[in-house]
């Protein structure tokens, strides 16, 4: 049976990725964590299924997902990810690790100044990077890698990472390997213990109803049909119709929604001056979007303002004003450089509310949640801290 190999088992794959899998018969998934054996041993302990938790205004349905069936932890056993990655037998390789785990620097290549991809150089295999540059060097058959990350252009950014890595240790990839690029959308608040009683499901992910996944058609070997995924030439115009309105508007909403003593997103969107200034916010961006999405980027942003205030979701501020410093570069600096010249006062907005919000956290003497947070820091305390934290996210 066909398999596909998932780099990173977040909430977020198991509500969106798994989901799709599960609707495509004949496939199965190998899961692979980077860090912590947490989630293996919690879905290991219940022949890793588990329940997904859909919630909507009309209340919440229970979807069982168990097109699990391995897990892998790469620190108990690095070697384990190198042989699964030149399994013959697995011929799609999916990726959700985050912005930050690409070990990209602001240029958008390879940041070989990153420790961790420093230790991988030096013969490690505990990146993601690292790992898919020495396993596919090992493969023989024809593979997909499939990054399901927010980042622009995705996929060849991994491609560009992988090959610079593998020049840099002297390996060679033979295998026919391709990157395409995809959109992905689901909503996937973290576990709580709510949530877990209400499924009655230790391992229970929430998501929301709505899924999109528009996919770059460009596989080496086999793949899932995946029911409802778009299959398009180029995903660019739809990733920044996504990263730019849906979540420009979210990183917005959780600085500014914080700082002005909001929890989720259903009530931030609700306070009038934050709805107003994410709705500008949307509007702004939506300017900067390439013709093929711009006529329905308004119904898009009436979508995306109902999707915000569900009120079933309790999808939390601060778990998305995480890792800023990796994703207001994207989701709002670039969009601002795009309009330059021209009034952009929500997008503006948004880069004030992020400096607000991490000053105040140093204030409060709370650690930021940012690999970039002892930079951060140093920012708060020079003369000019908000001209010292635009230059770490490259603002204007
Ligand atoms: C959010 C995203 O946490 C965040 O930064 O903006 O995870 C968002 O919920 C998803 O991209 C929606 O598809």
């Amino acid at each position: 049976m066909p398999r596909i190999l998932h780099l990173g088992v977040g909430n977020f794959f198991r509500a969106h990725q798994a989901d799709y899998t599960q609707s495509s018969p004949g496939w199965r998934i190998t899961g692979v964590s980077f860090r912590s054996p947490s989630i293996r041993d919690g879905l290991a302990a219940q022949g890793y299924g588990y329940t997904l938790l859909i919630k909507d205004r009309s209340g919440s349905k229970l979807r069982k997902i168990d097109v699990l069936d391995r897990m892998l932890v790469v620190p108990e056993n690095p070697d384990s990810l190198i042989d699964a990655i030149a399994d013959p037998d697995v011929a799609v390789i999916t990726v959700t690790v985050t912005e930050k785990g690409y070990h990209l620097g602001p240029d958008g290549r390879l940041d070989t100044q990153a420790d961790a991809v420093g230790s991988d150089l030096n013969g490690g295999a505990l990146t993601p990077v690292g790992a898919l540059a020495r396993g596919l060097a090992r493969r023989t058959t024809p593979v997909t890698v499939l990054s399901c990350d927010n980042l622009p252009n995705n996929g060849p950014k991994l491609q560009s990472a992988v090959i610079d890595f593998a020049r840099l240790v002297g390996l060679t990839i033979t295998a026919p390997v391709t990157f395409p690029a995809s959109m992905v959308d689901r909503i996937t608040p973290a576990t709580t213990d709510t949530i877990r009683a209400e499924a009655s499901d230790p391992m229970a992910v929430p998501t929301e109803a709505f899924s999109e996944w528009v996919i770059q058609d460009d596989f080496a070997a086999a793949r899932p049909d995946w029911p409802g995924a778009q299959w398009v030439q180029d995903v660019e115009p739809h990733e920044m119709r996504k990263l730019r309105m849906l979540n420009g508007a979210h990183s917005f909403l959780a600085y500014a929604g914080t700082l002005r003593g909001h929890t989720y997103v259903h009530e931030a969107i609700a306070d009038p001056t934050l709805r107003n200034t994410a709705r500008t916010l949307m509007q702004e961006a939506a300017a900067t979007l390439p013709e093929a999405v711009r006529a329905q980027a308004e119904s898009y942003a009436d979508a995306l303002l109902d999707r915000f205030e569900n009120p079933a979701l309790h999808h939390r501020l601060r778990q998305i004003a995480m890792d800023g410093s990796q994703k207001m570069p994207i989701r709002i600096v670039d969009t601002l450089r795009q309009r330059k010249g021209q009034n952009s006062p929500a997008l503006t907005a948004a880069i004030d509310a992020w400096c607000d919000f991490v000053r105040t956290e140093v204030a409060d003497g709370r650690t930021l949640d940012d690999p970039m947070a002892s930079d951060l820091q140093s920012a708060c305390g020079t003369a000019d801290p908000g001209a010292a934290l635009k230059a770490v996210i490259g603002a204007p």
